[in-house]
């Protein structure tokens, strides 16, 4: 699925956001949020506004999430098995929203890194998104 180019662009764009990641993973969301309202409806007990500590602290978490996926590229399954748990059998959270997810860090990433957001770093983000996504939803039924 990934080539091993693919997974060098990912680490490089990844190298990139140090520093960044609440900022990314905030911005994420809010785009999230808004671009796809139903999203909401799984964070009734957060404050949505932009910016807010629970955006901020939340999106630190799903850019640490994918960090790790990332230090653990060979191994999503496992790296990320326990987040499957807890989307599939905690959250219930419908898979058609990871993609929404995806799209969304794929525009900040995009809007961040300008021209080194290559047409080959965007797929090969995407190819990676795929993957997390299957992984977080390979537990429902
Ligand atoms: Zn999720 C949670 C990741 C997608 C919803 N998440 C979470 C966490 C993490 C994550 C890390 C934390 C955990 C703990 O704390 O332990 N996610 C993630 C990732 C992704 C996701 C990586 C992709 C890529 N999610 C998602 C989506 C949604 C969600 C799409 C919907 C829309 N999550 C969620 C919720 C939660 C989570 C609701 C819980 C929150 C709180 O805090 O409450």
């Amino acid at each position: 699925m990934l080539t091993a180019e693919d997974k060098k662009l990912i680490q490089q764009i990844w190298g990139k956001l140090s520093g960044a990641e609440e900022e990314i993973g905030a911005e994420t969301l809010w785009r999230m949020f808004h671009s796809y309202p139903p999203t909401k409806t799984y964070f009734p007990h957060f404050d949505l506004s932009q910016g807010s500590d629970q955006i901020r602290a939340h999106g630190r978490k799903v850019v640490a999430a994918l960090s790790t996926a990332i230090k653990n590229i060979d191994n999503l399954s496992q790296a990320l098995s326990e987040l499957s748990n807890l989307h599939a059998y905690n959250l219930r959270v419908d898979p058609v929203n990871f993609k929404f997810l995806a799209q969304c860090l794929q525009v900040v990433l995009a809007t961040r890194l300008g021209k080194d957001y290559s047409p080959e770093a965007h797929s090969a983000v995407d190819k990676f998104m795929s993957g997390v996504a299957s992984v977080l939803a390979e537990k429902y039924r």
